[in-house]
């Protein structure tokens, strides 16, 4: 810490930070006041591009690994320490908000920016990063970058994943040229932070500034398949129909009702619906659902992958379709590191901001980093707790006080001296 600046009056640019949030808002941007940002897309390119020029503007070294993930590096006066990481995601859900994962990235940003501006020297580096594909809309599963850069998950596999249109994740970050190496790449970490929205609507209900992320619920993502008889709308009588679609609708409203079967944390949803031919007057042979199914506890979701194997063999025999269900994603309940969650808690306290503990229903890139090295998240409240929708919004103190949340913890961080 130089003369300069001392702590209690370090904070950011509030205008700057809004900026830069309005900004990086304009690639992907919907008529709707949203974001069509999908993974490795142009407009994701773009919000790379923004992020990597910002950082080069500052002097600051930019790597990125080979499944694209982006890390821009604040170097500390004692380089070879395990450096704090801070970040989030720039790719969104197709009709998605503005906020989601980018909040995360541009506070890094602007508490890089506050940081050189204040003279602040950390002893350890800080390092921004941007998680490729964390949505998981156009390659699934989500969360595949930080997953890669975990050891969560294959990099070859990872690479050959595969969007509805055949384009693979390797190809496009090629494309988009951001297929990178890991030379320069930080492996090593002494603690990870991630500021995000709430995603949901407690801390607006309760008037709370900061949510103290103490863990994340399990997810499962499942592919459902059914087969039927494809065949003409008009000469087909109904008796002798095998109507894929019929049956799969059978398997939506089974999987919208397991929360009443087996407990009311559970959060089950058909996101995705693929029919074929989907034609007005051809009968459905065949269609696919693609299933999000959640809870804090994993024996739980156990419960819930058993009866959905149930219900899908009861849709099939009623209905005379196949019915395959096949897992795609299983990520386990996280719980953060105490420490690390105390150290965001004490900074909420020390910054005179009400706080709150939280468990998120959202996953976040933060759950395969917590598998590394010790990692917490805060949350700041989002309106009307409405997310992964185009009217996803923020107030502006919100974006203010999260942002200062996380420099004041990363700063914390960064002056540690055991790892
Ligand atoms: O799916 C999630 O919870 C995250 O927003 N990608
Ligand atoms: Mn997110
Ligand atoms: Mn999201």
């Amino acid at each position: 810490m130089t003369e300069k600046t001392c702590e209690s009056a370090l904070a950011v640019d509030s205008e700057r930070l809004w900026n830069s949030l309005r900004e990086v808002s304009a690639f992907g941007a919907t008529p709707g006041g949203g974001l069509d940002r999908l993974a490795l897309g142009d407009h994701d390119r773009a919000a790379r591009d923004h992020l990597v020029a910002a950082a080069r503007e500052r002097g600051w070294a930019v790597a990125v690994d080979p499944v694209g993930n982006v890390f821009v590096t604040r170097q500390g006066t004692e380089p070879d320490l395990p450096p704090v990481l801070i970040g989030s995601h720039l790719d969104s859900q197709p009709l998605g908000g503005r906020y989601d994962g980018t909040y995360g990235v541009h506070a890094g940003l602007e508490v890089l920016r506050a940081l050189d501006d204040a003279g602040v020297a950390t002893r350890r580096s800080l390092v921004l990063a941007d998680w490729t594909n964390e949505e998981g809309s156009r390659f699934s599963p989500s969360m595949l970058g930080s997953a890669v850069y975990s050891g969560a998950h294959d990099l070859d596999a990872a690479l050959a994943r595969t969007d509805t249109s055949g384009a693979t994740l390797g190809g496009e970050l090629a494309r988009i040229g951001y297929a990178g190496a890991w030379g320069g790449v930080p492996r090593r970490l002494h603690r990870a932070l991630e500021v995000h929205i709430e995603q949901g609507p407690v801390l607006e209900a309760e008037g709370v500034d900061i949510g103290v992320v103490t863990g994340v619920y399990g997810i499962r993502w499942y592919d459902v398949s059914v087969r039927g008889e494809g065949g003409h709308s008009g000469t087909t009588p109904m008796a002798l129909r095998r109507d894929a679609l019929v049956a799969a609708g059978a398997v939506v409203r089974a999987v919208s009702e397991l929360a009443d079967r087996l407990s009311p944390e559970l959060r089950a949803t058909t996101g995705e619906i693929v029919v074929s031919p989907n034609s007005r007057n051809s009968i459905p042979g065949s269609v696919r659902l693609a299933l999000d199914v959640r809870h804090p506890e994993d024996a739980v979701l156990d419960r819930a992958e058993r009866a959905l194997e149930e219900l899908t063999a009861d849709v099939a025999r009623a209905t005379g379709t196949e019915v395959t269900i096949e897992p795609v994603l299983s990520q386990p309940p996280t719980v953060f590191d105490p420490r690390a969650v105390a150290g965001v808690r004490a900074v909420a306290e020390r910054l005179g901001l009400s706080n709150r503990d939280l468990v998120s229903g959202a996953g976040h890139d933060s759950v395969h980093l917590a598998r590394v090295t010790p990692t917490a998240m805060i949350f700041i409240p989002c309106v009307g707790g409405i997310s992964h929708h185009e009217s996803e919004d923020i107030r502006h103190q919100w974006a203010v006080d999260g942002a200062n949340a996380l420099l004041h913890a990363a700063l914390d961080a960064a002056q540690e001296s055991e790892d």
